[in-house]
């Protein structure tokens, strides 16, 4: 599971070394807890730890992932029922009860039986938290390859095109991927690596639990990377 990079040969630790710290980013990973719910943009708190959000098609998989990678199984709540998911859920990670880094599971879009309003309310609240939010460290776009990444992930890309060029790290996540061959897997692996202009792709998949560790290096890598915009240093709950 874990990547294989060449160790220097005159170096015995420094093969050993990415194990032992793969395993410190999932343990990391394992002390996620839930910090809070927001039905609203308005509601979520202001924080001053970088966030990272799954973002995705409904029923793509983003719950089920961020409890696959947290090693806890109803931490976000997951459903074969699509649309589970209706508010923004924050999850807070960080050892001994301090709160160094915060996953986002966001409500999935494109689920047919939500009437139009809703759908429009939802994509206004879902662009406005990924090009608004102060202390957003990263994206995860979760896409069941098995439908390739639709009209509505590109409407997502498109808005979030200006934070990506900023800076804003972008994964697209292939999800269930043990429901595909080998062959088919990298063929939607190529298909999205082009789809996103040569962003960042993965395979992943719950059930066989694969590329749990490079998403848990990459989460580990924005997070301890991600530094606050000057003017959000001073991130306070805002005054009524
Ligand atoms: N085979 C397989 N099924 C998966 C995998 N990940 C998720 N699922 C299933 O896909 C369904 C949807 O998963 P969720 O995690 O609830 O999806 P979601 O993206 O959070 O959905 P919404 O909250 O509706 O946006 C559930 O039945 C999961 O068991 C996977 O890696 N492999
Ligand atoms: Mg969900």
């Amino acid at each position: 599971m874990t990547d294989r990079t060449t160790p220097a040969p005159s170096s015995p630790a420094a093969s050993s070394a990415p194990d032992a710290d793969v395993r410190s980013m999932h343990s990391w990973l394992h002390t996620a807890r839930f910090l809070t719910t927001a039905p609203k943009l308005e509601h979520l708190p202001p924080l001053a730890v970088p966030e990272v959000a799954f973002v995705g098609r409904s029923n793509a998989g983003k719950s089920t992932c961020i409890n696959t990678l947290t090693q806890q199984r109803r931490l976000a709540f997951a459903s074969k029922t699509p649309g589970r998911t209706q508010s923004i859920n924050l999850f807070s990670l960080g050892r001994k009860g301090e709160t160094d880094a915060v996953l986002a599971d966001l409500p999935g879009y494109g689920y047919a039986a939500v009437p139009r309003e809703a759908k429009l309310r939802w994509q206004r609240v879902m662009g406005n938290y990924l090009l608004t939010r102060p202390n957003l460290a990263g994206v995860v776009m979760l896409v069941d390859p098995r439908q390739g990444l639709t009209e509505l992930d590109d409407l997502l890309l498109e808005a979030i095109r200006p934070r990506v060029e900023q800076g804003l790290p972008f994964l697209v996540l292939l999800t269930k991927s043990d429901k595909l061959n080998h062959a088919e897997a990298q063929k939607a692996l190529s298909i999205a690596r082009l789809q996103t202009g040569g962003g960042q792709a993965l395979l992943f998949s719950a059930l066989k639990r694969k590329g749990l560790d490079d998403v848990a290096r990459l989460l580990w890598q924005w997070t301890r990377g991600w530094t606050p915009a000057p003017e959000d240093e001073a991130a306070t709950p805002t005054q009524p």
